[in-house]
């Protein structure tokens, strides 16, 4: 085996890097990508972790339960190699997750799901953090072996640097009584009652996180309370991250009554700058950790799709608009139709490339979603020199 690194700078100090899987932030020059695959796609099942809705149906109306249709895999499957193909022609290795059959039921001593999900957003269970993969205990009964078709490359990755680190969190059991009854039918009066309490589809006893409710600035994890992130899955990540050097930071975003995922509503784009979402602001008193060390929120304009125009089987808000993904610290792709957010890109001196992946949309995500980046040309940089910060005791 060879023992492959390389020596950067990171801040006044030197750091060696794995040349296998290194990746501290969300813009990095990008050297190594995973892109989802639509292939074997099945609907998400109701379970007490979601309740899908097809889009402007009558209340009531069933969600298609199995197999998604061949022309709708078909669909996203073109713009996931459209965005592979662009990905290659900027230099980028890309990797494929493996096959899998989505159409199996799962069945633990704890729940039974009638089928699994899909492979088209390995963001929501992979993620890189400096030279260590971990695969997230998930929130969902569908996605709860998700991990599986990406631990061909987790070994290949594994095997080839011995500095490479492979943590599975720990599985939640997904019981019943992992869930809170009535989330679900809570009145909108309710929700907006409770919008300071942060209390969501799973309750506060075990660890539940989705790798996509962090997003990485180096030293510092930031990680969203969601309806897929609970404050024990926050805990886990602290005891785990914080001897390491890092410092992990919730945040919340109170006018979000669906929270899920960090990357349409909180997202860094190079050092010093993050894609805010106006209908999203962070918790009063979150941003001074970010004004405290120069670092500039700006709005994200309306996406160009109004709620009504998205796919009517996608589960995701028309905030997949700044659902972007950097490939340098001045070069963004971004969604083809989404002008307004270019044009904003522009203004802010970045680098874009477009490229159509509306029929992606359905399956939960945009291009950060649909992919999971295992490696950057980068260290562990400290981007928040002035806080103070409050480890675990
Ligand atoms: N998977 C990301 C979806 C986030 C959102 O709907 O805003």
């Amino acid at each position: 085996m060879t023992n492959p690194f390389r020596t950067l700078k990171a801040g006044n100090r030197m750091q060696q890097v794995s040349e296998v899987v290194n990746s501290w932030n969300e813009w990095d020059p990008l050297e190594e990508i995973v892109v989802g695959s639509a292939d074997g796609a099945n609907f998400e099942p109701t379970e007490p972790g979601n309740r899908p809705q097809i889009r402007n149906a009558p209340p009531g109306t069933p969600f298609p339960s199995g197999p998604k249709s061949a022309e709708a895999v078909d669909r996203a499957n073109e713009e996931l190699a459209g965005l592979v193909s662009l990905l290659e022609s900027e230099g980028v290795r890309v990797r494929r997750p493996a096959p899998h059959d989505f159409s199996q039921s799962v069945r633990t001593p704890d729940f039974e799901a009638a089928n699994q999900y899909c492979a088209v957003c390995p963001r929501d269970v992979m993620i890189t953090i400096g030279n260590e993969i971990i695969e997230a205990p998930m929130s969902r009964r569908s996605r709860y072996f998700e991990f599986q078709p990406y631990r061909e490359l987790v070994y290949e990755y594994w095997n080839a640097d011995p500095r490479v680190v492979w943590t599975t969190a720990p599985k939640p059991s997904m019981a019943d009584k992992m869930y809170r009854d009535g989330f679900w039918d809570w009145p909108l009066a309710e929700r907006h009652e409770r919008m300071h309490s942060f209390e969501f589809c799973v309750t506060q006893d075990e660890v539940v996180f989705d790798a996509a409710d962090m997003s990485r600035f180096g030293r510092d994890i930031v990680v969203q309370e969601s309806m897929t992130t609970n404050r024990a899955g926050i805990s886990w990540l602290k005891r785990h991250l914080e001897p390491k050097g890092f410092r992990v930071r919730p945040v919340h975003f109170p006018l979000d009554f669906f929270p899920s995922h960090i990357d349409c509503t909180f997202v860094p784009l190079r050092p010093g700058l993050v894609l805010t979402n106006p209908d999203r602001p962070l918790r009063e008193g979150e941003e001074k950790l970010f004004l405290a060390n120069d670092w500039e929120l700006v709005d994200a304009p309306e996406p160009t799709t109004g709620n009504d125009e998205m796919p009517e089987f996608c589960q995701s808000s028309k905030w997949l608009s700044m659902n972007v993904l950097s490939i340098g610290p001045n070069k963004v792709i971004c969604e083809q139709q989404e002008k307004p957010l270019q044009e904003l890109l522009y203004k802010l001196d970045f680098e874009v490339f477009p490229v159509p992946f509306r029929n992606v949309f359905e399956y939960g995500g945009s291009l950060h979603c649909a992919t999971w980046d295992v490696r950057r040309v980068g260290a562990g940089e400290d981007y928040f020199p002035n806080s103070d910060y409050q480890p675990l005791a």
